[in-house]
């Protein structure tokens, strides 16, 4: 099995494999206006974990196929991603200047070039997935699984409940039916297409489905206990809004010790998942210890 150091390895190679390949799919032609395509690409390839790329292009070789084969879908979550950022930090939604170290979209190029710089990725997203190399039922399924889980179901209905959540009465169930739709799935259907690409059986993609379901939640905990870590080191320095203050997170429901041990818990659940006979899981396992260690 992948031992952590491994694949600390291994996650370099596949996000500069996937950096390249953002850089390949936004060198844009003339009929794209300059302005838009520096400020997609301003955003796009700012450093970032690439962690829904990553589990594209592990679960495809989990489940033995050359990963090379799903990078257009690799490439397509990652751009669903982005423009999801991108439009969660307008002043209608979460009003961030900041995102992934840089000035956010808007705050850089103005909110209507933010706005379609968002909607120009999610297009895109669908004809960098619709690539020639693969079957046309495979595509057809990839498309229509990112759909769903980028649509009013999942990634834009999580966010529309997320929004309306502040300063909600939201219990423990509440809290994660939001997170379970608009981080968790996007998280699960990158392992999906990955899978699907690769000619998993349908027990496979349950497997994968029900490792992605358990680490979008411990990803989302963890973010929530690293956000608490960064306020209390700023207690008392901020300037501006504090963007943060109404959200229900896990911290103010379970306090950080509880929290902790949820996201734990859901790590090992999430790897006992994966762990079988017809998937080669040490990337997989590995990836899922790192959502729990990382730090930023
Ligand atoms: C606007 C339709 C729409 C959806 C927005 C993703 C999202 C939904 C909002 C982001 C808000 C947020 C901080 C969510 C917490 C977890 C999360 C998805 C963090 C950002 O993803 P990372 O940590 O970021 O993978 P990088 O920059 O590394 O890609």
């Amino acid at each position: 099995m992948l031992e952590f150091a491994d694949f600390r390895e291994l996650s370099k190679t596949l996000r500069s494999e996937v950096d390249d390949a953002l850089v390949a799919t936004t060198e844009y032609g003339p009929d794209v206006p300059t302005h838009l395509a520096e400020a997609i690409r301003h955003s796009l390839l700012a450093p970032a974990k690439r962690l829904r790329p990553l589990l594209v292009l592990i679960a495809c070789e989990a489940c033995g196929y050359d990963r090379s084969k799903a990078m257009p879908a690799a490439v397509a979550v990652e751009l669903i991603h982005t423009y999801s950022l991108i439009h969660d930090d307008l002043p209608a939604m979460d009003d961030d200047d900041m995102r992934r170290g840089r000035p956010s979209c808007h705050a850089k190029f103005g909110e209507s070039t933010g706005i379609l710089a968002g909607d120009a990725l999610l297009a895109q997203a669908f004809e960098v997935l619709a690539a020639d190399h693969l079957p046309g039922p495979v595509v057809a399924k990839c498309v229509k699984e990112l759909a769903v889980a980028a649509g009013a179901a999942n990634l834009v209905g999580g966010q529309h409940d997320d929004l309306g959540a502040e300063f909600a009465d939201l219990g423990l169930a509440s809290l994660e039916a939001i997170h379970r739709r608009k981080t968790g799935a996007m998280i699960c259907v990158s392992l999906r297409l990955g899978a699907i690409i690769a000619g998993a059986s349908s027990e496979v993609l349950t497997a994968l489905s029900q490792y992605g379901e358990r680490l979008g939640l411990a990803f989302q905990i963890v973010d929530d206990l690293l956000d608490l870590e960064g306020d209390q080191q700023l207690m008392g320095k901020r300037v501006g809004k504090d963007s943060e203050a109404g959200k229900l997170t896990y911290p103010k429901l379970l306090g950080a010790e509880a929290s902790r041990q949820r996201a734990e818990m859901l790590v090992a659940e999430a790897i006992a998942s994966v762990s079988r006979d017809d998937l080669s899981s040490g990337a997989l396992i590995a990836l899922a210890r790192y959502v729990l260690e990382r730090k930023h």
